[in-house]
């Protein structure tokens, strides 16, 4: 397993709709073994195929927050949203794209999303709570869109230029 660098804000890769998994390979395993190595470590909830570089349709997370409980590592090939709730819900999200910045995005409080596992079969679930956020902040990572995206125009401004700021610090040291 390998740690892969995490693609830091702005960078035209995670604006980038990405193209299906056309056939599970051994690479894909291999990239979803390290996306989630990656995500353990980092730490986060959460991680997309772009946010590693690869413009390809997949992402992984893993939402259970309880110390001791068993952790829930999930692999999602192709996920798409077959249904989502009237009702909303708000959340302070963080990415790991964008480090040290939270801000609070609304979305459909449930969703039911379907994608194909890593053993090839198709699964269908529904996410609610913290699952149901992560899920559609990751899916949006795949269609090029952050959540800071759901900001306005001035605090977006604010947050890229940190960001900008950031990785000139990160290329000098
Ligand atoms: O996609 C990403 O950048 C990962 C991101 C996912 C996410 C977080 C919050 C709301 C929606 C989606 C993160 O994991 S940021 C880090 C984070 O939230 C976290 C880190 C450690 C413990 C618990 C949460
Ligand atoms: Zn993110």
């Amino acid at each position: 397993m390998t740690l892969r660098p995490i693609l830091i804000h702005p960078d035209p890769r995670l604006k980038t709709v990405t193209k299906p998994v056309e056939r599970i390979t051994p690479e894909i395993g291999r990239l979803a073994d390290d996306m989630l190595a990656t995500m353990y470590d980092a730490p986060g909830i959460g991680l997309a195929a772009p946010q590693v570089g690869v413009l390809t349709r997949l992402f992984v997370m893993d939402c259970v927050k309880e110390e001791d409980a068993k952790p829930r590592p999930m692999v999602l090939i192709n996920p798409e949203i077959t249904w989502k709730s009237e009702d909303t819900a708000t959340y302070e999200e963080g990415c790991l794209s964008i480090p040290e910045h939270y801000a609070e995005v609304t979305r459909p409080e449930k969703v039911r999303m379907r994608w194909t596992a890593l053993d090839g079969t198709v699964q269908e679930e529904e996410f609610e709570g913290l699952w149901a956020t992560c899920a559609q902040h990751e899916l949006d990572h795949l269609n090029g869109r952050l959540f800071i995206d759901y900001l306005g125009p001035i605090k977006r401004q604010i947050i890229t230029r940190r960001m900008q700021k950031l990785k000139r610090e990160k290329a000098r040291a």
